[in-house]
């Protein structure tokens, strides 16, 4: 469980103005939403994405005739051609890691299976039911209680709260009485989940409470959206159904909700706990019937719970002949697992807070549009009214379903429609609803802005005739009436990341004296302090990406036997991708760079770099060489506009060569966006030169491609000549100039480890492949694993598409301009994998010999728990033969920006933190080193604040 302290992030100094702007003029993401967000002092999401799930533009022909086959039934659509999908968050949100890592625990034992032992521990525990029957989804649970608790010809008093149910009902025999309160749709009561009591207690008189099987009372739907019952409205339906012994069937689907609602507005809740109320509903109830596709953030599954000892036998008997064993109740073992752990989560504090802050921004933004929005906003999602929307001029027939297939067909949203088909709704709602986890503030902007769009051209909608009148919502056929309108293409202001998080990583917060202890403890430095202390890790791009389920399917398509298949793919890849002859697999980059500087250098010889790295000077010294920097001046001037300061300064490198001579330059090892220059990309125009005057002279060209698809990215949004070419063939080009390369398959290659050697010189690849032997592995392995091997293939194929790059690059950019807008110092322009607080200029008090830099991250991540990286006197090292410090003209601290793990809302939080320490720079003071290793000292040098600071 997380321990939520986000009440602890102070940022009472900053200066709010200087972001709204900032947000005003990039027009995106969820700035607006920040005076809500504030109020429950969440800014972000409480978790980083871990897997993702790439999603696709649809065209707009395919839309249309995706819509046409579906018979103009959005239910109908194939979830392919969908972009962003809101048509139900039932089941389609993401599980977090621990839930997926259930699924790997699964006991697929017929009978009892040790999964379900968790499952009924987590119920006690969260619930306070002492017995629970499993079912494979809501349905199942559903049919068995109405089963066993319906007495045909009996009533079953209901707040109409799921279609589902009261199908059983009726099939079981029943009368259903409707008990939902009588609200109105625009009513502004906070509770219009109520239950009509005294509407109950008129049915008991009148016909007896013999003659009432049950009451059932779904908690946060119904037709009016899904709105909440207050506490003490449940505990009056639960005392006047205890005193005539007529058993209370709750849906605690959205239990959790529903207590954050009774908790913010009902009176004498205010310091009590979602879990604690939580419990106290669900003791109200005789029966309680979870869908943990609603609940628990699973996507399949649900439950029935009881102190019902009598009860329990009922249904332990009939779940044998509709699902399965009692203790399976038609679940896999894994899936009993993932809703264990998910039932913990349903009660999260930090996780409800986010999808409800989530839902109010939609609804704040809808509101903005003009939308007729369903007010105050519920649980599960944002309902239209549509009637209202469309008014006189609107259709007849299905007005939300024809405004729902309009909006698909124009802009590949997805959202549900009840209505009365769906539950016998009086009105005709748009409902969006969100799927948990899964979509970003990004997502939710786009939808809003599709919607104000359909809302603004379905005027013209003729509406839909039924041509399937006695078929279930979701199979109901329409035809259309007339053509769809004409319209204008939709264009979005808001660009969404291109995929939607299918596993979540929860990340926890702490307070300001924690991580005062902390760093100190790590001796002021962010390299070692414990992951789990941090709570935006920007430290690196490294080995941080979340892969893509794909690349996951490869992890399990891995071949661990020699001479696995593998390799080949990853062979293919290179050669496809990056163009070269062979490829030499290595665990990760500086192993490359050790076999590279190993068999190319001579004792002596000369390396020109455009600036150094770290590890591949340290491989270079270690081989005796000697690194040369030739990039031009303006990448140390962290002023310079200049696009492209990773270009190399033809002169500087001529000279080199003509100074040392052509046999004593090893070869010339050139990175695209470089990453001690806070990632600043080269030219193709610089880059063909380079090739020229190394080719012309016999010299060898390599490259350090670690962020080479960055750097086609930023070639393709820089130089003119590229802006309509792809980054796949940008890359191909790039590449072709050189004869070999490095590779850290960590950062560009969405590998989580991994690197390899691509070289097109048959001598030296076999040069490398007995070195790989020494140090690595197999030269079919490089010291890699078979699952590694193909995960990371993959990452290079999904590397060069153009809509995951270019929102890649986007989000970078988009913090750099936040940062910027607020008159921070930092390195322009900003690059493609970084952005770089400029620490000579943010505190320009304290002397490079204080390390500025490195007390610059160290307080980021005490005022907020985000974790950078020094990138300056300290990473530079000493000079081997003076002993002093290197003092680089650059003194960063790099933001380093995860590839697909964290959203805008994680940017914003980000940029708000470095604005408030911004303001309090005066108050921060230098260090000194106490411990210093003798290589690479940045990883683990210790620090104290020098005396009065
Ligand atoms: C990074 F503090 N980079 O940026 P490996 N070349 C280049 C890299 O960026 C790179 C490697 C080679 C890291 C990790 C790191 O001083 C540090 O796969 C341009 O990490 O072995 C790695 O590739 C090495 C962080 C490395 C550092 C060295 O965060």
């Amino acid at each position: 469980m997380i321990k939520h302290d986000l009440h602890e992030l102070d940022f009472s100094s900053c200066e709010h103005e200087n972001l709204s702007k900032a947000k005003e003029s990039l027009g995106s993401s969820c700035w607006s939403a920040m005076s809500t967000l504030s109020q429950d002092n969440v800014l972000a999401e409480p978790y980083k994405l871990k897997i993702v799930q790439p999603t696709q533009r649809v065209a707009d022909a395919v839309r249309r005739q995706a819509l046409k086959r579906a018979f103009y039934n959005v239910y109908l659509l194939p979830s392919e051609h969908v972009y962003v999908d809101l048509l139900t968050e039932t089941g389609t949100g993401a599980m977090s890691d621990r839930q997926w890592a259930g699924l790997m625990i699964g006991d697929e034992a017929y009978a009892g299976s040790k999964n379900f032992f968790r499952l009924q521990r987590a119920t006690q525990e969260v619930l306070g039911l002492e017995f629970v029957v499993p079912t494979h989804n809501g349905r199942g649970a559903e049919h068995l209680v109405a089963n066993i608790k319906v007495k045909a010809g009996n009533y079953v008093a209901t707040n109409w709260g799921s279609p589902s149910a009261i199908e059983h009902f009726k099939r079981a025999g029943a009368e259903v009485y409707d008990i939902s309160g009588s609200y109105e749709l625009h009513e502004n009561f906070d509770f219009k989940g109520n239950v009509d009591v005294e509407r109950l207690e008129a049915l008991i008189h009148e016909v007896g409470p013999d003659r009432v099987s049950f009451a059932h009372v779904k908690l946060c739907v119904g037709p009016l959206g899904s709105h909440p019952a207050s506490l003490a409205n449940l505990k009056s339906l639960r005392d006047l159904t205890g005193r005539h012994h007529i058993p209370l069937v709750l849906d605690l689907s959205y239990a959790a909700e529903n207590a954050w609602f009774v908790r913010e507005r009902e009176q004498g809740h205010s310091n009590k706990t979602v879990a604690s109320i939580v419990k106290k509903i669900a003791n109200l109830a005789d029966v309680a019937i979870l869908n943990c596709r609603e609940a628990c953030y699973a996507n399949v599954g649900a439950l029935i719970a009881t102190n019902d000892a009598t009860f329990h036998q009922e249904v332990r008997a009939l779940v044998v002949v509709f699902e399965g064993l009692f203790t399976y109740g038609g679940l896999n073992g894994r899936d009993m697992e993932a809703i264990a752990v998910g039932l913990y989560e349903m009660v999260d504090e930090n996780n409800l807070r986010w999808n409800l802050t989530l839902l109010r921004k939609l609804s704040k933004l809808l509101q903005g549009y003009g939308l007729p929005v369903v007010l105050p906003e519920g649980a599960n999602g944002v309902y239209v009214d549509v009637k209202a929307l469309l008014g006189e001029a609107g259709p007849n027939d299905h007005p939300a379903r024809a405004l729902a297939a309009f909006l698909y067909a124009t802009t590949g949203v997805r959202v549900g429609v009840h209505d009365q088909l769906f539950n016998g709704c009086q009105h005709e709602l748009l409902a969006v609803l969100v799927p948990k986890r899964c979509y970003t503030a990004l997502h939710v902007e786009y939808a809003a802005e599709a919607l104000r769009y359909a809302a603004k051209n379905a005027k013209s909608i003729r509406g839909l005739r039924s041509i399937s009148p006695q078929a279930h919502f979701l199979d109901a056929r329409f035809s259309i009436v007339g053509t769809l309108p004409r319209y204008v293409r939709f264009y979005a202001e808001t660009v969404p990341e291109p995929y939607r998080a299918k596993a979540v990583e929860p990340i926890a917060t702490n307070s300001r004296e924690f991580r005062e202890k902390a760093i100190k403890e790590a001796g002021y430095n962010t390299f070692l302090l414990r992951s789990e202390d941090v709570y935006i890790d920007l430290l690196t791009d490294s080995g941080t990406s979340a892969m893509s389920d794909y690349q996951w399917a490869g992890v399990m398509q891995g071949d661990e036997r020699v001479g696995s298949p593998n390799f080949k793919t990853l062979q293919d890849a290179v050669q496809e991708v990056l163009g070269y002859r062979y490829v030499v697999p290595t665990h990760q980059g500086r192993a490359g760079e050790h076999i590279l500087s190993q068999s190319l250098i001579r004792k002596g010889q000369f390396v020109p770099m455009n600036m150094y790295f770290t590890t591949t000077r340290e491989h270079i010294e270690m081989a005796g060489g000697t690194y040369v920097d030739v990039i031009i001046d303006e990448a140390k001037n962290p002023e310079s506009r200049h696009p492209f300061k990773g270009n190399v300064d033809l002169k500087k490198l001529r000279r080199v060569i003509e100074e040392k001579g052509e046999d004593q330059i090893a070869y010339v090892s050139i990175a695209p966006e470089v990453n001690m220059a806070a990632g600043q990309p080269f030219s193709i125009s610089n880059i063909k030169q380079v090739s020229k005057i190394c080719h012309d002279r016999g010299i060898l060209l390599i490259y350090d491609a670690t962020r080479c698809a960055e750097n086609a990215w930023l070639i393709k949004d820089r130089e003119p000549r590229y802006h309509n070419t792809s980054v796949k063939e940008i890359l191909k080009e790039m590449m072709s100039y050189s004869d070999g390369c490095t590779m850290s398959g960590k950062k560009d290659c969405l590998g989580n480890i991994g690197g390899f050697i691509g070289i097109n010189s048959r001598r030296l690849y076999e040069r490398f492949c007995r070195m790989v032997s020494i140090y690595e592995g197999t030269r079919y392995d490089g010291g890699m694993s078979g699952r590694d091997m193909e995960a990371l293939a993959r990452g290079v194929y999904e590397m060069i598409d153009d809509e995951y790059i270019g929102s890649r690059v986007r989000q970078v950019q988009y913090l750099g301009k936040l940062l910027l807008d607020a008159k921070v110092p930092i390195v322009e322009p900003v690059g493609g994998f970084a952005v770089c607080l400029d620490a000579k200029r943010f505190l320009p008090h304290i002397p490079q010999d204080e390390f500025p830099a490195q007390m610059l991250a160290a307080q980021l991540y005490v005022n907020s728990g985000v974790r950078s990286m020094e990138r300056g006197v300290v990473s530079a090292g000493r000079d081997h033969k003076t002993g002093r410090h290197k003092y680089p003209q650059l003194e960063l601290v790099r933001l380093t920006i995860p590839r697909r793990v964290y959203t805008s809302s994680h940017m914003d939080v980000v940029a708000r933190s470095v604005m408030d320490l911004h303001n309090q720079r005066a108050t921060i003071g230098g260090l000194k080193m106490i411990y210093e290793p003798p290589q690479l000292r940045f990883f683990s040098a210790r620090f104290e604040p020098m005396e009065g600071h």
